[in-house]
């Protein structure tokens, strides 16, 4: 990071849970830069990156990206943008992108919000978002959850084991939601 200092929040939570729903009102009231991994990724997709395909490849299937190129993404990001606030939305995904961003970046999260919610409630939001994501139908949809529940959970379980983990009950209305976030980002000064 090129001696950068930066606070970083992690955002977890299943697909759909409402991390960059949530992540766009933590940025107008705390002052966070958003950096959404998926939508990086994305974005590298769009640019034609060499890199491109594979990523195409495996968002399609719901699989977990190589550590290297989201952490890539993740580092150029920081350094560009002219904020030290970050929230880390739908990354790491895995033990391995865990450990490689912190061995990479040495940046150990301010804590991690984890939006919690009922598969059902989930896929009903993806089903009606309907913004042409190739990930957004029916069969993706369950691998995310599988990948979600195999891998992406035990991360989440690492920092309990911190104490770093804010949970939220993310299966309520989006106001109601951010109520609850509101709380846990007013409690620090970051
Ligand atoms: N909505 C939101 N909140 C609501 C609420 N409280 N009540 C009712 N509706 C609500 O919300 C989803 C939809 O629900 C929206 O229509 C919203 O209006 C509504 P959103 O805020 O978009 O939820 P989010 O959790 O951001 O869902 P998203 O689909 O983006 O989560 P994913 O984690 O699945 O997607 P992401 O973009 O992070 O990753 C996509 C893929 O990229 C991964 O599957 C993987 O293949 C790849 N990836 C990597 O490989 N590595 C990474 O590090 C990151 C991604
Ligand atoms: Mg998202």
């Amino acid at each position: 990071l090129n001696g950068k200092k930066v606070k970083v929040v992690f955002v977890l939570g299943g697909p759909g849970s409402g991390k960059g729903t949530q992540c766009a009102y933590i940025v107008d009231h705390f002052g966070f830069t958003h950096l959404s991994a998926g939508d990086l990724l994305r974005a590298e997709i769009k640019s034609g990156s060499e890199n491109g395909t594979m990523i195409q490849d495996m968002i399609k299937e719901g699989k977990i990206v190589p550590s290297e190129v989201t952490i890539k993404l993740l580092q150029k990001a920081i350094q560009e943008r002219d904020n030290d606030k970050f929230l880390i939305d739908g990354f790491p995904r895995n033990e391995e992108n865990r450990a490689a961003f912190e061995k990479v970046t040495g940046i150990i999260p301010e804590f991690v919000l984890f939006f919690d919610c009922s598969e059902e409630e989930m896929e009903r939001r993806i089903l009606n978002r309907n913004q042409g994501r190739e990930d957004d139908n029916i069969d993706t949809i369950r691998k995310r959850f599988k990948v979600f529940i195999e891998s992406s959970l035990p991360v989440v379980e690492y920092y309990e084991s911190k104490g770093k983990v804010r949970k939220i009950d993310a299966g309520k209305p989006v106001e109601e939601v951010f109520e609850a976030v509101k709380t846990v980002f007013s409690s620090i000064d970051a």
